[in-house]
């Protein structure tokens, strides 16, 4: 049996199978902390709910493309891949003749597989754009509300996103840590396009080690490895920006913020303190105002500013913060108050987003670009912000608003998704249902039968990361991975590639999209490429085939540790931002300018719809935090061991205060059933102290299993808001919703999502 190396989302490994069949998979030799995830991919590689073959709904084979509410719900019939292929080429003829290849959506948002060349949705538009383009998409459901007022704050998104204080630097230098979502350990395994050493944990052992103090701001304790000594602030949730706002508060009240430092970096503060102060509304934002807000006394609150401004901090909001209703202010608030401790650009000082949201935040691995698979240009402008695609397919023709400007909805006939699965991220999905049903034709490649695939016309089985040949590394990441093929495609599965080549042989674009190279010929020319341009810059890496023996090598190092906020505190004339002062907006006047009452010119607390403030917290008295799934990826390999093991009475585990529980007479482990006006979903329910009471959490990715409008396997996109953050950036707001939960009693409804639907065979093949 001979291991053959690879690498995925959540860490490189080797692996092979044994001659009973069963795949035995050993971590990187230099990952200190290899992911638990990768206990989920050996049974799922043989899983039942593998795509054998090209499969078509029914209802579409039998009448042809157009809406029909049956998408979900039909059986679906096998076919051969010519017959699949040919039906395929011609409808998308036949929309681009008709409507015009902005009636084409290949947005196709999703997380796919690592390996750089086989990436699905790179693949696809590649394919796209030699077809004459599509209406795609902006931005990602991580970082959607981020990406957009990031700019108008400092310039550059990326500058805050990736460039900000490594980890090592903060473990030497911070004296105190705030850690707005804390910083979860479940999360940092994964970085897109693999990690080969899993930093992350041991440096924050380090920070216990060192003794640094720790403020963990969230619901939840689990936010924070246990082993770190933190003063936990359980917030209720959504309510960060009160928060922010009333230690700003103390701050100036105080004297305690650096004038000097808001004068010479940033602009509008002025006006934000007499917010702070209440000096135009008359409700001054202090620790009192925010103390019934957040649920936090004031008195620590006031005490938590103080230690604040008395030492070396650091301050750290997770991704999650933003993906809420006006998930702006949170950021916003969170660099104004970094801004007034007059820490930025100091060794471990300022401000730092996802860290502790994803493996490369902070890690120090080799900081440059690997080689990928060029897209070609869209000649399609029309695009719309990732999470509107319900809005989309429901509103052709509807106006909305984006980061200042007016936008229309296409009018969208064809869908098409490689590498992503809808089905799970995106929210309300009764109402994505609903969007479903209005295309002529939805076309899914997968390795399985996602909810996305039992929602479409033409499924088309792709093969996994470990049928085929590839290469891979994600940023950060110490090592590029040879990924050898470790197991046969599955039954009749292709590679996306193969099948998008299929394609585009009978469309007339085969030359432009393969050029003509085989899969291997694509490998050695990309890897040719980057070789060669690295040797341009003096760096020297292994041949392609002394690479491919031996299955991978270590990325040169770049030392350097300098972020480009030191340079700005050095001199912020020389390395001014990309803002319109240069300077960091704590007031926008261009935001301003838009005038977006969800979204004004400087952090603002709002109410949000969801949240217990509100008015529908009399009918939904807990909110429900969908957070990342510790057990596996999304909804990725959701049949896998370790995602199944931790199935409580055979759903997802929803976890409560024990106090809440009593109350709804749940006990541990009982089936339950929490609900809203959106739809349902059953749970398993687990009973723990270490959550704010009043506060549940259920994670995403099981598999959506809908019977009507309950999913009966606990998938919380049943429950979420198809609500964007605000009118600036349209961002994803699936974190927080309101629910209600009972006890279930009756017969339990069986889980049908852990086998395909049903198939029959064509009767002409
Ligand atoms: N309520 C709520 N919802 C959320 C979030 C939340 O916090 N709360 N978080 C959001 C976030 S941050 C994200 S990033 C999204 C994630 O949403 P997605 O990225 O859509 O989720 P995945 O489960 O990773 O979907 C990837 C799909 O690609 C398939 N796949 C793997 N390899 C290949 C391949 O080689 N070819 C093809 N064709 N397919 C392949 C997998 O089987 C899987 O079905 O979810 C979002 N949804
Ligand atoms: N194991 C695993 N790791 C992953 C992923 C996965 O699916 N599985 N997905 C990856 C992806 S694509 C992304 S984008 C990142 C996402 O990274 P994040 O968005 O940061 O991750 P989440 O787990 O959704 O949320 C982090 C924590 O924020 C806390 N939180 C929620 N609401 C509030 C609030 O109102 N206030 C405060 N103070 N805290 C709150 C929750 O308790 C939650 O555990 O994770 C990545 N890492
Ligand atoms: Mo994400």
């Amino acid at each position: 049996m001979r291991l053959r190396p690879s690498t995925s989302h959540w860490g490189a490994f080797s692996a092979a199978l044994d001659e009973d069949g069963n795949l035995e998979v050993v971590p990187h030799p230099a990952d200190p902390a290899p992911s638990p995830l990768l206990g989920n991919l050996p049974s799922a590689l043989t899983d039942p709910t593998r795509v054998a073959a090209p499969a078509i709904r029914r209802g579409w084979l039998e009448r042809g493309p157009g809406p029909d509410p049956r998408r979900g719900d039909d059986e679906f019939v096998e076919v051969g891949w010519d017959q699949a292929l040919d039906l395929l080429a011609a409808e998308l003829l036949r929309v681009r003749t008709e409507h015009g290849n902005e009636a084409i959506y290949g947005g196709s948002y999703g997380w796919s597989s690592a390996g750089r060349f086989h990436h699905a949705q790179s693949q696809l538009h590649r394919f796209l754009n030699a077809f004459g383009g599509f209406t795609s998409s902006r931005n990602t459901y991580s970082t959607g509300t981020s990406a957009v007022v990031l700019p108008h704050i400092v310039g550059n998104a990326g500058d805050v996103l990736r460039n900000g204080s490594s980890w090592p630097t903060i473990v030497a230098n911070t004296e105190l840590l705030v850690a707005f979502g804390g910083v979860p350990e479940k999360n940092v395994f994964v970085t897109p396009g693999g990690v080969t050493r899993h930093h992350t944990p041991g440096f924050l052992a380090q920070l216990a080690e060192r003794n640094v103090e720790v403020a963990l701001v969230s619901p939840l304790r689990a936010d924070l490895p246990g082993q770190l000594d933190a003063r936990w602030y359980p917030i209720r949730p959504a309510t960060d920006t009160a928060l922010m706002l009333a230690l700003a508060h103390t701050l100036v009240t105080e004297g305690l913020h650096d004038q000097h430092f808001l004068d010479r970096y940033c602009t509008g503060y002025a006006q934000f303190e007499r917010y702070l102060l209440g000096s135009d509304d008359g409700v001054p934002k202090d620790a009192a105002w925010a103390g019934d807000l957040t649920g936090i006394p004031p008195a620590h609150i006031v005490d938590l500013a103080r230690r604040m401004a008395g030492r070396r901090t650091f301050i750290t909001v997770t991704w999650s913060l933003q993906r809420i209703e006006h998930g702006e202010q949170p950021v916003w608030a969170a660099i104004a108050l970094a801004a007034m401790l007059g820490q930025i650009g100091l060794p471990g000082g300022g401000f730092g987003h996802g860290y502790g949201s994803m493996g490369d935040t902070g890690d120090i691995g080799p900081d440059f670009r690997v080689p990928h698979l060029p897209q070609g240009t869209n000649p399609v402008k029309q695009f719309i912000p990732v999470a509107r695609i319900a809005d989309m397919l429901l509103n052709p023709g509807m106006r909305y608003q984006y980061d200042g400007a007016e936008r229309t909805y296409p009018d969208i006939r064809l869908v098409y998704w490689a590498g992503g699965n809808p089905f799970h991220h995106h929210q309300d999905l009764n109402r994505l249902r609903r969007a479903f049903t209005r295309p002529d034709t939805v076309v899914v490649h997968d390795p399985f039968w996602t909810a996305s695939a039992r929602h479409a016309d033409i499924v088309l089985p792709s093969t996994t990361a470990l049928e085929r040949e590839d290469f891979g590394a994600g940023r950060r990441d110490t090592h590029l991975a040879a990924m050898h093929r470790i197991a046969e495609p599955r039954r009749r599965a292709r590679d996306d590639y193969t099948i998008l080549a299929g394609l585009a042989a009978r469309l007339g674009i085969e030359d432009a999209f393969t050029e003509g190279r085989t899969a291997r010929e694509w490998l050695h020319h990309l890897y040719g490429t980057w070789r060669n341009n690295l040797a341009d810059k003096g760096i020297e890496v292994p041949s392609f085939p002394d690479f491919w023996e031996a299955g991978g090598f270590q990325l040169p190092n770049d030392e350097s540790d300098r972020t480009l906020w030191a340079d700005f505190r050095a001199d912020p004339v020389t390395h001014r931002l990309a803002t319109p002062s240069g300077k960091i907006e704590i007031t926008s006047a261009r935001v301003a300018s838009f005038g977006y009452d969800d979204c004004p010119g400087h952090p603002v607390w709002l109410e949000p719809v969801e949240w217990l403030g509100g008015e529908r917290a009399s009918r939904f008295p807990l909110v429900l935090i969908a957070n990342q799934p510790h057990t596996r990826l999304h909804s990725q390999l959701d049949v896998g061991a370790v995602s199944q093991a931790a199935k409580v009475a055979g759903r997802e585990a929803v976890r409560l205060h024990p106090g809440d529980a009593a109350r709804r007479d749940i006990g541990e482990g009982d089936l339950v059933r929490v609900f809203n006006d959106r739809g349902a979903c059953l749970a398993g329910a687990v009973l723990t102290t270490d959550l704010r009471p009043g506060v549940v959490q259920l994670p995403t990715g099981a598999w959506f299993d809908p019977r009507g409008s309950l999913c009966v396997h606990g998938n919380p996109n049943v429950l979420t808001a198809d609500l964007p953050s605000s009118r600036l950036s349209q961002g994803c707001t699936g974190q927080h919703v309101l629910v209600e939960i009972e006890r279930f009693t009756g017969e339990p409804p069986g889980i049908s999502v852990k086998r395909p639907p049903v198939i029959s065979r064509a009767r002409e093949m």
